[in-house]
């Protein structure tokens, strides 16, 4: 018989159950067949790891052996969503599941891995970007690791009451993670220049004294695809040193000795939701503060084990920012290297430079972090000095190369001047760093051309393009094993680790048996959402009509408003001709919008007052439907993707700095109907404009008519947007709640509809009317929609991770050898 923790994978059937009732009895005290689902989940959870524990291990052991460059990348966010299938499946252990060797008698496996909690440690786009990046580095076997904090709760849970959005904690730690290990003896000390106190319930940092800070490591181990390298994700936690004021102890006050150590260690307890306005928010600050200063100490340390001299250190270590939230590296890597290392300044800077380098992720100016100079004085006040000289020799050399131009060195400079200082992070970023990129071409030239042209004037060779991808496991393997079965079966399995390979579907698009199949597994994934959506909520969808599907977070610029306004167009022309014929569709919106953004929240009321009438209107009932999915997360996303013909992507041409979920719906098979922005562009490249719904002003149109746009002439010349609108302004939908969609009718016909639903309203309507024809001709819409999986090979996380490897990191794999 072989050790529980030897390396192999493939055990006797029988053993894998034997495992998971040993974790049952030992770590609940329950029999098998009593197990809870999340006991079952644990207990599967467990007896997983421990047969990755050896890999784990021995991954490594082989990376400390052979020394080999390490990329690190740092993120305030992974999205991680539910691990059990997705490592079942990366360690090629999902036949034992269907084998039946996991199977536990009394509870259906469905109720295993939902018992598990999405790990919602993310916003949106950003966070799920980073989770991808870290399985496509341990499937492509480069040695790698995800540094992020360990939040207690992540991002909001949200529910829907009478239409409005209501925000709920999301204490997925209430149990504990099968996941996760604390690594305590791998602790990093943080000393942080202020206080931390309870105000009217909030937690404050307030300046004065200085706070002793432990980072406690909690790795999660990242199972690339094929299980031979099992990189680490690392989360800090916070803890406080194990010290009791003695003097307050002695005198009696016991409670009060440790009450601080309690307020401190809540620093890290929650996910800052995507909030537009930073002002204020100093404990954020302190968040990213304490991420970089225990991430650099983990890595620098690493390096100094197997490296003596600090000169190796951009070839061994590459440290990758995404976006400016851990951008305090460029100064608390210059503080090590000067203080502590006792290197000269320029050598310091050298290195730095060599080995950060940055990801933008947004044109949106408001996005773009700046930090009050006062927070650096209260918490690090060593970084802000550092920053000052970073920033005073940065301007000595814009002013060599660009003299007398004063605007310039202003526009440039790390300080923002204007009332209240602050430090400009993005400028900061791309300074001390050898790479700045953006996410999508379009991302990339424009984040080049107008958001920081002068940054791309002095240094062009730090600026490049890394357009994003998700990962085919996650995203087709595991979401859609009907469509993933299909396609291994057609052109073989290494599309897995080849995204490319689904090239070879192409011509199959003219093979009608291939295409009823197609189209088959599209039915099947229908009706498995519609079976779970009643189950759960009791809502019914007919599973024949389109899936029409925009799911993101709730913006202004990505423009659900748009959406919402299209549905109307459609209501109105059914209440003025019943008897249009059309095919039947269902509109589902999903997304959270930031618990501080008004408008964003007014808009997901609409969405859910317009369903509410137009699901119960005789007129429409049947034909159109609209539906609010609440609390969308990564598992609500791999439900709803594969069920879904068309993908929305509709932002204003020139905000969508990327996107993700278009390319998610691209290889589950859904049409786009989008704009010429962010990653949609390519992606239309790739598939065939002529298998593309693509609608509306360009980027350079969007900024030439910005000057002269009216929204008003579009109302006053359109027809059918002027009757959707007086509709919604009527107060159709709002009968019993007088005015409130009055701020959305400022918006678009007051202030100067800024991202320009009405410019693109008929466009788009005029496109949607084509889709919905061609959704009629069966084989007309699969052939397109095969062609679009033949064409989504791009759009993997391998391929975007093999481009940062060779062209900004200069990292290999480090394969690792099991002796099995
Ligand atoms: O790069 C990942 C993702 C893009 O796909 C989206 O287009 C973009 O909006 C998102 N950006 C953010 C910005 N956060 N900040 N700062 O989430 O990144």
């Amino acid at each position: 018989t072989q050790s529980v923790d030897d390396g192999s994978l493939e055990r006797t059937s029988g053993s894998g159950r034997m495992e998971v009732n040993r974790h049952l009895m030992f770590d609940h005290l329950v029999l098998p067949e009593e197990g809870s689902p999340r006991e079952c989940f644990e207990a599967v959870s467990r007896a997983l790891r421990d047969r990755l524990a050896r890999r784990w291990m021995h991954t490594q052991r082989t990376q400390d052996r052979e020394n080999p460059k390490r990329v690190y990348y740092l993120s305030m966010e992974f999205l991680i969503g539910r691990t059990l299938t997705n490592n079942m499946i990366n360690l090629g252990l999902d036949s034992t599941l269907h084998d039946g060797h996991l199977h536990l008698e009394h509870l259906a496996w469905q109720d295993i891995v939902e018992a598990e909690p999405d790990a919602g440690l993310g916003n949106g786009g950003l966070g799920r970007l980073a989770a991808c990046f870290i399985e496509s580095l341990a499937t492509l076997q480069i040695p790698s690791m995800g540094y992020g904090l360990r939040y207690e709760y992540g991002i909001f849970r949200q529910s829907i009451e009478n239409g409005f959005q209501i925000e709920q904690p999301d204490h997925w730690l209430r149990n504990p993670d099968p996941w996760e290990i604390a690594r305590p003896r791998e602790t990093a000390m943080v000393s942080v220049g202020c206080q931390f106190e309870w105000h009217d319930g909030k937690l404050r940092a307030v300046p004065g004294g200085c706070t002793h800070l432990l980072g406690v490591p909690y790795d999660r181990p990242v199972v690339g695809y094929g299980g031979q390298t099992i990189n680490t994700l690392r989360l800090w936690g916070v803890g406080t040193p194990d010290y009791f004021d003695f003097g307050e102890f002695s005198s009696g006050d016991f409670v009060g000795a440790i009450v601080d150590r309690v307020v401190a260690e809540s620093i890290t307890r929650v996910l800052y939701p995507d909030d537009s306005t930073r002002a204020g928010q100093a404990l954020r600050f302190v968040q990213e503060y304490f991420l970089v200063t225990c991430s650099l100490a983990d890595i620098l340390h690493r390096f100094r084990h197997s490296n003596e001299d600090w000169e190796q250190l951009p070839e061994k270590v590459a440290i990758q920012l995404n976006d400016t939230h851990p951008a305090m590296a460029v100064a608390e890597l210059m503080r090590v290297l000067v203080d502590e290392a006792n290197l000269g300044w320029k050598k310091a800077w050298e290195l730095t430079v060599g080995t950060l380098a940055y990801t933008n992720h947004t044109l949106l100016p408001e996005a773009l972090e700046k930090w009050p100079v006062q927070f650096f004085k209260m918490v690090c006040p060593r970084l802000l000095e550092i920053t000052l000289e970073i920033n005073r020799r940065f301007l000595a050399e814009v002013e060599t190369r660009f003299p007398n131009d004063p605007v310039r060195l202003s526009r440039m400079s790390l300080i923002e001047d204007a009332g209240e200082q602050h430090i400009r992070m993005a400028n900061l970023a791309i300074v001390g760093t050898h790479s700045t990129n953006g996410v999508a071409q379009i991302h990339s030239d424009l984040l080049r051309t107008r958001v920081v042209s002068d940054f791309a004037e002095m240094f062009p060779h730090r600026f490049n393009n890394k357009t994003n991808g998700v990962t085919p496991r996650r995203w087709l393997l595991s979401a859609n094993p009907d469509l993933a079965s299909l396609i291994t079966e057609s052109i073989g399995d290494a599309w897995i680790v080849d995204l490319s390979e689904l090239r070879r579907l192409a011509p199959l698009a003219e093979d009608t048996a291939f295409r009823q199949d197609f189209l088959q597994t599209k039915q099947n994934a229908k009706q498995r959402f519609c079976t779970w959506l009643e189950t759960t909520t009791g809502q019914q969808v007919n599973p024949t009509s389109i899936f029409d599907c925009q799911v993101k977070r709730i913006h202004e610029y990505k423009r659900q408003l748009l959406n919402i306004l299209h549905v109307v167009v459609l209501y109105q022309r059914l209440r003025e001709n019943p008897s249009a014929t059309f095919p039947p569709r269902t509109f589902f919106f999903a997304g959270k919008a930031a618990p501080a953004y008004r408008l964003a929240k007014r808009i997901i009321k609409l969405i859910n007052n317009v369903g509410q009438v137009i699901n119960n209107d005789p007129v429409s009932a049947g034909r159109l439907q609209v539906v609010f999915l609440p609390n969308y997360n990564v598992s609500l996303a791999e439900r709803l993707i594969p069920a879904s013909d068309v993908s929305e992507q509709i932002s204003t041409a020139g905000y969508e700095a990327s996107g993700t979920s278009n390319m998610k719906f691209m290889m589950n098979g859904a049409l786009t109907i989008g704009t010429r922005d962010g990653a949609t562009i390519e992606m239309a490249q790739e598939a065939g404009e002529e298998n593309f719904f693509l609608f509306g002003l360009t980027a350079e149109q969007v900024a030439e008519s910005r000057p002269w746009y009216s929204p008003r002439w579009h109302y006053d010349n359109e027809l059918e947007t002027r009757a959707a609108l007086d509709l919604i302004f009527s107060g159709h939908f709002n009968r019993d709640e007088p005015g409130i969609f009055e701020p959305i009718r400022e918006t678009l016909l007051e202030q100067g509809d800024f991202y320009m639903h009405l410019a693109d309203l008929s466009s788009y309507a005029a496109t949607h009317q084509r889709l919905g024809e061609i959704y009629t001709d069966k084989d007309a819409w699969a052939r397109a929609a095969i062609l679009n999986v033949a064409h989504s090979g791009k759009f993997s996380s391998d391929r975007t991770i093999a481009e940062y490897a060779s062209e900004i990191w200069n990292a290999v794999p480090c394969p690792i050898a099991h002796e099995l």
